[in-house]
């Protein structure tokens, strides 16, 4: 069993309930157990051009599911969500991220583990704090030490 931690965002087509369905079809996903979400937090857009503002939340779950067949589950709820892939960092309908994976460093062709930008983002830090405040990075950096580091950005927790 490995303690995940999943990023979820939207700026597209009412975010907040893209990340309500996409959290009740996680609850799907075999072998796995989502435990909590965070609350839901409204974000300035990192990315090209003009973008609607973001809704970002983090989940935790428990899963017997390896990195790549966890990582298939979630592509797949982003593509039952319209999800296109035309822009990096361009406006999404929904977005699931593993942020952790238990403890491991990851670096295939799918899939960089811990995801490489969270620890520059407040949107991924503030929320993942909320679930998980004494967390420790696998390189042993605390979550604490990165949040404290990190440039704020117009966030603010919706509900
Ligand atoms: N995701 C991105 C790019 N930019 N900006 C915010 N505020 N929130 C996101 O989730 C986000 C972003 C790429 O995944
Ligand atoms: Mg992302
Ligand atoms: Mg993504």
């Amino acid at each position: 069993m490995t303690r995940c931690y999943i990023g979820l965002g939207s700026n597209l087509e009412h975010p907040a309930a893209q990340l309500k369905t996409a959290l009740a079809r996680m609850r799907e996903i075999p072998q796995t157990q989502v435990l909590r979400c965070s609350g839901f937090y409204a974000s300035a857009p990192i990315g090209p051009g003009e973008q609607p503002d973001y809704v970002n939340a983090v989940a935790s779950l428990d899963t017997e599911l390896n990195a790549e067949t966890l990582l298939d589950a979630l592509q797949a709820i982003e593509n039952l969500h319209g999800r296109e892939r035309v822009l990096r960092w361009g406006a999404r309908t929904l977005d699931l991220d593993i942020l952790l994976y238990g403890n491991e460093t990851l670096d295939t062709a799918r899939l960089c583990v811990p995801h490489p930008r969270m620890s520059e983002r407040n949107f991924v830090l503030e929320p993942l704090a909320e679930l998980a405040p004494d967390l420790t990075m696998p390189d042993g950096t605390p979550l604490q030490t990165l949040l404290a580091q990190c440039p704020f950005n117009r966030l603010h927790r919706l509900e």
